[in-house]
This record gives C-alpha cells, sequence and structure tokens, in this order.
C-alpha cells in the first residue's frame, strides 16, 4: 500500500485552517473515503503526490488539463506573459483574439463575456435569460450541475415539474421556489413542465452531456426536444458547456448533437488550468449587457491576460484536425477495457464516452438520468476507486463525477490503467 504520511500530516493541518481541509468539497473524498493525496506536481499525464507516489491521473483538474499537466506549449506562453504583467483591470489584445477564437469554433456564440469560473458564467447567463425575456422561472434537470449560485441549489420537489426546493441552507425558498426541475433525457416531463409554466420561463439551462451524476449522453431527441419547446414558448435555451466545451468538440457539444442554443457557458478548458470561464450567445442578447445593455454584470479579473494566455495555447493545439479523434479513441480504449474486465470478473459494469470524456456505472443497464445513476452500486464504487489509488490511478473521487483523458495519455498509460483494473475488478469479486 503507498506510503502518504506526508498527505496525512497535511491534511490534518489544513482541516484547522481550510474547511474540511479542502477548497472545494469533492476533493475530501468523502465519498470514497480516505486521505486525499495532497498533490506535489504534474507532467503529462501523471501527478506526484507529497510521498512521491505518482497516479495517471483522470480527473485533470476536473477538465482543463486537457494537454496534459505542465505542457511546454502552455507554459512558454505564462512565462511570456508573466513577463508584460500579470493583470491589469482593462481591455488587452489577448482576450480579443481568444475570443474571435471562442466565436469561430461555436458560431452560435457571435458575442462572448470573459468571467473567472463556470458559477460566475451560468450565474450570469441566467440573469442575462431573465433580463431579456423580463421573466423569472428557470427548468434545470436533475443531477445537472451548474456551479453554486442559488437558483442551482435547488433539490426536486415532490413530484414532477414542481417548484425547486432549497438543497443548501442559506438558499432562500423564495428564489428555489423559481426553480422548475425534471428529469434529465424526459421530454415527455420538461413539455409538461413549459405547459405548466412556460409562459414565466425566461430559459432552459441543460449540460447537455451530464457530467456531474457521472457522465451520461443525451437521448436522440432530446436536446432538439427543448430547442422546440423554447422556440414554441419564447424561452431561452442555454447550454452549460464549462465542461463539454472544447472538451468533447472543437465545437463542444452543440456542434456534435446540432443543436444551436441562445446562450452557451464556457469554462474549464479555455482557461488551460487557470482561472477562466465565459458566457456567451446571440449578438441581440448579449447587446443587453452592460456597458451596452442594463442587465449588469462585472468582474476584477475577467479576461486575466495570464489566463487568457494559458487559453489560448491551449486552443491552438486543440483547433489541429484529429485531436479530437484522438482523445475519443483513448476513451474507446479505456471504455472498452474496463468494461471487458469487468465483465470477466462477473461485476456488471456500463460505461459511457464523448470526445475526451469518459464515466462509469456499476449496474447492468445504460443510466439515461440521476434516479438511475443513484441505483447505481456506491460501495463497489467506492471500493474499486481505493483499488485504483493503491495502483496509481487517479480517478474522480465520486460516482457522480466524470472522468478526463489528455493528449498526454499514451499507449503505456492506458495498459498501465487496465492492469490496474484487472486486479482491482479481481477484489472486487
Ligand atoms: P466552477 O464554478 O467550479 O468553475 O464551474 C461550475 C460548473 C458549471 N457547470 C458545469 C457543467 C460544471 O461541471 C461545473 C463544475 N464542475 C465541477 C466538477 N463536477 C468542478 C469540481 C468542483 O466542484 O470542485
Amino acid at each position: 500500500m503507498a506510503n502518504r504520511d506526508r498527505s496525512k500530516e497535511l491534511f490534518k493541518k489544513a482541516k484547522r485552517v481550510l474547511v474540511g481541509g479542502v477548497n472545494s468539497p469533492v476533493r475530501a473524498f468523502k465519498a470514497v473515503g480516505g486521505t486525499p493525496p495532497f498533490i506535489a506536481s504534474g507532467k503529462g499525464s501523471k501527478i506526484t503526490d507529497e510521498d512521491g507516489n505518482k497516479y495517471i491521473d483522470y480527473v485533470g483538474s476536473w477538465g482543463p488539463l486537457i494537454l496534459g499537466h505542465g505542457d511546454k506549449r502552455v507554459k512558454s506562453a505564462l512565462r511570456e506573459a508573466t513577463q508584460r504583467g500579470t493583470s491589469f483591470g482593462a481591455p488587452t489584445k489577448y482576450e480579443v483574439q481568444i475570443a474571435d477564437s471562442v466565436s469561430r469554433a461555436l458560431p452560435s456564440v457571435q458575442k462572448l463575456r470573459f468571467v473567472n469560473s463556470g458559477t460566475e458564467a451560468t450565474m450570469s447567463a441566467l440573469r442575462l435569460a431573465r433580463g431579456v425575456t423580463g421573466r423569472k422561472r428557470v427548468l434545470k434537470f436533475e443531477g445537472c450541475y451548474h456551479g453554486h449560485a442559488d437558483s442551482f441549489l435547488v433539490g426536486a420537489g415532490s413530484g414532477v415539474a414542481t417548484l425547486g426546493i432549497p438543497d443548501s441552507p442559506g438558499v432562500p425558498e423564495e428564489i428555489a421556489s423559481l426553480t422548475i426541475q425534471t428529469p434529465f433525457n424526459d421530454l415527455e416531463a420538461a413539455s409538461r413542465a413549459f405547459k405548466k409554466w412556460g409562459k414565466e420561463l425566461a430559459c432552459v439551462i441543460v449540460e447537455p452531456i451530464a457530467g456531474n451524476m457521472g457522465c451520461v449522453l443525451p437521448v436522440p431527441g432530446f436536446l432538439r426536444g427543448l430547442r422546440e419547446l423554447c422556440d414554441q414558448y419564447g424561452s431561452l435555451l442555454i447550454f452549460d458547456e464549462v465542461m463539454t466545451g472544447f472538451r468533447v468538440a472543437w465545437g463542444g457539444a452543440q456542434k456534435l448533437f446540432r443543436v444551436k442554443p441562445d446562450l452557451t457557458c464556457l469554462g474549464k478548458v479555455i482557461g488551460g488550468g487557470l482561472p477562466a470561464a465565459a458566457y456567451g450567445g446571440r449578438r441581440d442578447l448579449m447587446n443587453e449587457l452592460a456597458p451596452e445593455g442594463p442587465v449588469y454584470q462585472a468582474g476584477t479579473l475577467s479576461g486575466n491576460p495570464l489566463a487568457m494566455a494559458a487559453g489560448l495555447a491551449t486552443l491552438e493545439v486543440l483547433k489541429v484536425d484529429g485531436v479530437y479523434d484522438e482523445l475519443e479513441d483513448y476513451c474507446r480504449r479505456l471504455c472498452g477495457g474496463l468494461a471487458e474486465r469487468a465483465n470477466a470478473a462477473s461485476i456488471p459494469l456500463v460505461t459511457a464516452f464523448k470526445g475526451g470524456m469518459f464515466g462509469f456505472f456499476f449496474k447492468n443497464e445504460i443510466v439515461r438520468n440521476f434516479t438511475e445513476a443513484k441505483g447505481s452500486d456506491m460501495v463497489r464504487f467506492a471500493n474499486f476507486h481505493r483499488q485504483m489509488l493503491g495502483s496509481g490511478i487517479y480517478l474522480a473521487p465520486s460516482a457522480f463525477e466524470a472522468g478526463f483523458v489528455s493528449l498526454a495519455h499514451t499507449k503505456n498509460a492506458l495498459e498501465e490503467t487496465l492492469k490496474a483494473a484487472t486486479e482491482a475488478f479481481r477484489q472486487l469479486r
């Protein structure tokens, strides 16, 4: 068993001054148990913890590290940018360059605004949708996560298409009740929600591929159906592509599924590992934002030059033909290998992948929504995670997360991962 004394010591110290010893809850490993390794460095597909243990990394900082850790192109862009300064709180040519690149990649994003986190992007897109439609309600889907703004931290009320109830203390029920939740992939339920609330719905917000209940693909027609419902009732369609944007295709999930949203939220990959996110869409909508229009949103570090440099360097690499085929091919072989080995060990496992993201559930049938995801075997997931970590494979510490590969994940990494999985499944029998 790997020695993690240094991480244990650091975790003890961290808990005295950082809530839960972490700066984001999932990092505390509560769903899988044990001490989270404190990471000292990363290189290519691997990360090294403070005790010197090396892991093949399938979290990739939750998506941004699509080129792998310590990519030389990103590092040199950052070195060059820091020579010029770190932040100006003023326009720079770099934010124009990357905005242009994003808009060319996603034609639905005619204009955009950089912010510093996915939460800011979705929160601001929601405010814009409410501002331009004059409506208050929003429809979201159970199991989809859009960051921690109040309107998105709602539990499903009893029954379908009911008003949301706060999913966290501190979220006023007045806010939560403006959010309606229905099951992901259930167009019938969404259309019932529209029948009931359509004229009051400012927008629908959806992860076009759900990556926060595990990795769950949209069933054929679901996204198209949401587009049609929004058109019918005059609501806006917001694609939360914070995770899928530049992760599954150069044009994002909206290109893969050929559904054009009115607004898109981006994050993760576009910052290349530094804090950057964005929201954008139809010019007529975005022009309602200050300073052009009355809807207010602002940010001290929005468009930070270092984040723009890292993001730009990352997008430069991703726009080359074949990059997403390479990422998807790795995911296909990884998921195929996991399924084969689980089957050989008579362990029920289903997998899903698209572009450079993947997921798996310990259950027999394909997962299409959050209820089905919750029906997978969590204990087995936690044991599998622990086994794999012990063998130097760093998976997301929750069954309700997606996995991410990078261009630095080589054939050897795949072989090492599948070898560890064979052993882990053997232990799980
Ligand atoms: P951030 O505020 O964490 O940058 O982005 C929020 C967000 C918005 N939309 C989607 C689709 C997202 O996946 C996220 C954040 N994703 C999580 C991973 N499940 C970030 C990891 C964490 O919370 O620590």
